[in-house]
């Protein structure tokens, strides 16, 4: 099917956005020289942190040393090389590094090209608990648990789940047909990516088609709820906010 001008899917509502591929536009980030880099979610939109799209060319890296920030990467295609502080990994797709505050860090890319999801934040420090160490691994190596008991629905965490760090970033697969069990209305915001299959995504009162790549942002408190639909498994990516005081 031709494309039709003037038509997109893509909203940008005051409790959620759906994004999807063909209407994103890139620009040079700091910290990612020679890399195509689109910023999906940000606080520009609304949100508490920022959700980026990285493509590393075979002259591309990114580098730095954030103090306040941390930084969740996970490898859409191709391969890095990453150092942040004493750790040392090479990630393939499926890959993923947690990349605390005030660790230098270097990423590369391994083969011509590399496309990175990157989750971006300001930390907030509990007192008394120890900022998280960087760490690596792969999503394959963590074992999912059925969501609320639904085998059609499993969950995996990337990330410990341990009062120092203060984001997670999960990633669910749906059989086809099966469902979030509740409409979820909860403090925590989302960034979102479809990384396989499709389904419909209820955000507030609004149904939404969604399939592989779609980007989606949760507000803070926006019903939320999705059914995957078609003959193969829906998968996605999403980051929360946890572990921290509503009031801070
Ligand atoms: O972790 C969650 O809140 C998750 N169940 N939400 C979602 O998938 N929209
Ligand atoms: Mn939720």
């Amino acid at each position: 099917m031709s494309d039709l001008y003037g038509h997109t899917r893509s909203v940008v509502a005051a409790r959620y956005a759906l994004l999807t591929p063909e209407g994103l536009v890139s620009a040079p980030l700091p910290g990612w020289p020679g890399a195509t880099c689109v910023v999906v979610i940000s606080p520009a939109m609304g949100a508490r942190f920022a959700q980026i799209f990285v493509t590393l060319g075979p002259d591309a890296s990114g580098a730095g040393h954030r103090p306040d920030e941390e930084l969740l990467l996970f490898v859409r295609e191709g391969a890095v090389s990453l150092e942040a502080g004493d750790l040392r990994a090479r990630l393939g797709p499926g890959g993923y590094a947690y990349i605390p505050p005030g660790c230098a860090y270097r990423i590369a890319p391994d083969e011509s090209t590399a496309q990175l999801l990157v989750f971006q934040r300001r930390y907030l420090p509990l007192p008394g608990v120890a900022t998280p160490a960087p760490l690596a691994g792969h999503e394959q190596e963590i074992v999912g648990a059925p969501f609320m008991g639904d085998e059609a629905a499993v969950l995996k965490n990337l990330l410990p789940d341990v009062p120092g760090f203060d984001m997670a970033v999960n990633i669910f697969t749906f059989q086809p047909g099966a469902t979030l069990p509740i409409v979820e209305t909860h403090i925590m915001e989302h960034g979102l990516l479809m990384i396989q299959g499709q389904g419909i995504y209820r955000l507030a009162g609004d149904y939404h088609p969604v399939q592989s790549g779609d980007v989606i942002w949760m507000a803070p408190y926006c019903p939320q709820w999705f059914v995957a639909t078609g003959k193969t498994p829906a998968r996605y990516i999403y980051y929360k906010d946890v572990n921290r005081d509503p009031l801070v």
